[in-house]
């Protein structure tokens, strides 16, 4: 996502900055890449350090959060925008810095290989106040990018209906190593989805979020039949997984709340178990 809103937004004539590590840190020093719906070829300023700037976007996933807050308290980030997934990023953020803007985005976008985005599909990206201002120099950047993006009242409703759905779809396709839209097609998957909707939702009403589950997660795997969610590519890649921020976060919640949580308890423990195994 960072690759993708960084390639827009510097199309749109801004100065931006990209800080990166390992082999996409090496990539992008030579260019960056953005195949599927719009094709370009950029050269980028890019560098393993957070940087001083007006907005900062926060892209990395959910386990490396407190690090990056970190390193951006040592600059002056500006605004500071998270478009991550997952459940306690803005937290995070918020305990290092003053300016925290939430975010939540639904635009499609899988790094195919270092410093090679594919824009998968347009989408919308929610944003909303959290800490201190500056949620309208974040719009502006982004509507002059061209990218759509809605001012919302309040950002952890947002935040937590894409948790719900991604406590379903992520898991599941994990662990049974699927696409998303077999979730739909095959009723044994489809029942444990549902079941799991429905705990996820019961726990973010708990919050005062009042999420139609099970619809969601239907619309969601329909649209994005043919994807592989996140979660799936971390485990075929070796790589951690957000779990302990999407299902660990709604099981911490409802057990607070003394919620009946075991399908969400369960899932969370298989991905936890499967990124184990594997070392
Ligand atoms: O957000 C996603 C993800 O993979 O993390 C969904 C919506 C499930 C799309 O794949």
């Amino acid at each position: 996502m960072g690759s993708l809103f960084g390639a827009l937004i510097q199309e749109a004539g801004y100065d931006v900055h990209f800080v990166a590590r390992g082999k996409q840190l090496e990539a992008l020093k030579k260019s960056l890449r953005v195949e599927g719906l719009r094709k370009m070829e950029l050269k980028v300023k890019v560098s393993d350090k957070a940087v001083n700037a007006d907005v900062t976007f926060v892209t990395v996933k959910a386990y490396d959060t407190e690090n990056a807050a970190k390193s951006l308290a040592k600059v002056n980030p500006g605004v500071v925008c998270s478009l991550q997934n997952g459940i306690g990023n803005e937290e995070i953020l918020a305990r290092y810095l003053d300016n925290v803007v939430g975010g939540v985005t639904t635009y499609g976008a899988n790094l195919k290989d270092f410093g090679v985005v594919v824009f998968a599909g347009e989408g919308v990206t929610y944003i909303g106040e959290f800490k201190g201002e500056g949620v309208e120099k974040v719009e502006e950047v982004l509507r002059s990018s061209g990218i759509n993006v809605k001012i919302v009242e309040d950002i952890r409703e947002k935040i937590w209906e894409k948790a719900v759905v991604n406590s379903v779809i992520n898991p599941i396709t994990a662990i049974f190593k699927v696409k998303n839209g077999e979730i739909l097609r095959n009723e044994f998957l489809w029942e444990i989805a549902e079941k799991t909707a429905k705990e996820s939702e019961n726990v973010a009403k708990s919050m005062g979020y009042d999420i139609d589950a099970v619809n969601a997660v239907k619309i969601v795997a329909e649209k994005t039949a043919e994807n592989i969610s996140s979660m799936l590519q971390d485990v075929l890649r070796n790589r951690r997984t957000e779990i302990d921020f999407i299902n660990g976060a709604i099981v911490r919640e409802g057990l607070k709340k003394n919620l009946d949580v075991c399908y969400n308890s369960f899932l969370w423990k298989a991905v936890k178990a499967i990124e184990k195994v594997r070392g």
